[in-house]
């Protein structure tokens, strides 16, 4: 017996070991038939979409769900890792008021402890999901909708323009697009703000493997695993200069790739550690600290792909025909330099920077207290 009647506040986590074993479709069962609250992982975002979709938790999780995290009284977390990225470095603060079951196919990754008292599950998630759909499991569609006023309530927070332009860019994709995205800032905003129309779309997250430059052949890859399907690949300056020569391989296949680049101008990710907790020590991530970017319109042309250069991402309404025709292209899509990526989970606090008004803060706390 997994669960127990004295659970009032339960959630599932999620991870992509829920994908690669196939269990997607009982997941959606169980989450339906129960209304338990879904959070994810950064790799699983694009597990869950619509009506279901709360979030991803952890470092550079959507606020929400981290909060949701703090409410519960009972986590199951399946195919999740559970690391250092979701769990922050003091495990005492991870949904400290609840229990913690773990489902992994992964003998290592259960031999690590996050809760002392956690219980474990070395199982295929299929199999866990089978047992999960054959108990007596209550509905929880009051804590389900409590989770959702408190989504709402947080709605207009923790959004800069990274996050805008990956909204315009996912308003603007067909049903079910496959999105191939590089390491950063760029890929934070992704995980935070996509929002994937239809069931099947996918977000190909490297996640936890941080391989700046995977974006343009993780969509190549994709594309030809596809049958040479449209991908949409969005990456950073940085990323798409490590493996650049790609293009080429682009346009020799002749794949129907879109490539998005969300142009800072600096090694964003790390550029923003080095300008707040490094006193503005900038070294080879900004144009004053050796690190600088070519003309991507240009390098593109020169590959024989044809490519634009925004300098707003509103902009990208002009673009339109282009991400749904036959051929490739790259849209060059200039933002700020000192774009920052928030929320950001305080190391050793249990809470996420920047602090918000504290009214909105407890009317989001009342809201999942009651
Ligand atoms: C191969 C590799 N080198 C370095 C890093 C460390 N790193 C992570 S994000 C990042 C900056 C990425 O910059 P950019 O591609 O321009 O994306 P942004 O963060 O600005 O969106 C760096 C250097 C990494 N993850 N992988």
């Amino acid at each position: 017996m997994i669960f127990h009647s004295t659970y009032k506040k339960p959630v599932l986590i999620v991870g992509n070991g829920v994908r690669t074993s196939g269990a997607q479709e009982l997941l959606l069962e169980f989450a339906k038939k129960t209304d338990i609250p879904v959070l994810t992982t950064m790799n699983a975002v694009d597990l869950i979409q619509d009506d279901l979709k709360l979030g991803f938790i952890g470092v550079y999780g959507n606020r929400v769900a981290n909060i949701i995290l703090s409410h519960t009284d009972f986590v199951i977390a399946i195919g999740a890792r559970l690391g250092l990225r979701q769990v922050g470095n003091k495990p005492e603060y991870f949904a400290p008021n609840a229990k913690l079951v773990r489902v992994d196919i992964d003998e290592y990754e259960l031999s690590r402890t996050v809760k002392a008292d956690e219980e474990k599950y070395l199982l295929d998630a299929k199999d866990f999901f089978s047992i999960l759909l054959g108990e007596d499991v209550p509905k929880f569609t009051d804590w389900k909708r409590q989770c959702f006023e408190a989504k709402k309530k947080l709605s207009g927070y923790d959004k800069v323009v990274g996050n805008y332009c990956i909204e315009k860019i996912s308003a603007l994709l067909p049903e079910n697009p496959i999105v191939a995205i590089d390491v950063g800032q760029n890929e934070c905003w992704s995980a935070q703000s996509f929002t994937l129309n239809g069931q099947k779309g996918r977000l190909l997250i490297g996640g936890g493997y941080g391989a700046m430059g995977c974006g343009l052949p993780f969509a190549i890859g994709a594309s030809i695993s596809q049958g040479k399907k449209t991908v949409y690949c969005i990456t950073g300056d940085g990323g798409l200069q490590m493996n650049i020569q790609e293009l080429q391989a682009v346009v020799r296949e002749q794949l129907p790739i879109k490539i998005l680049v969300i142009n800072n101008r600096v090694l964003g990710k790390i550029s923003e550690i080095q300008e707040l907790s490094y006193d503005n020590r900038f070294a080879q991530t900004t144009q004053e600290s050796g690190y600088t970017v070519p003309d991507f319109e240009k390098v593109a042309l020169a590959y024989g792909i044809k490519a634009k250069t925004l300098s707003d991402y509103s902009d990208l309404d002009d673009c339109k025909d282009w991400l749904s025709d036959e051929g490739p292209c790259l849209i060059n899509i200039l933002l700020p330099a000192d774009t920052k990526l928030i929320p950001k989970m305080n190391w050793n606090q249990k809470t996420m920077k920047p602090d918000l008004d504290a009214d909105i803060i407890s009317q989001v706390e009342e809201v999942l207290g009651k």
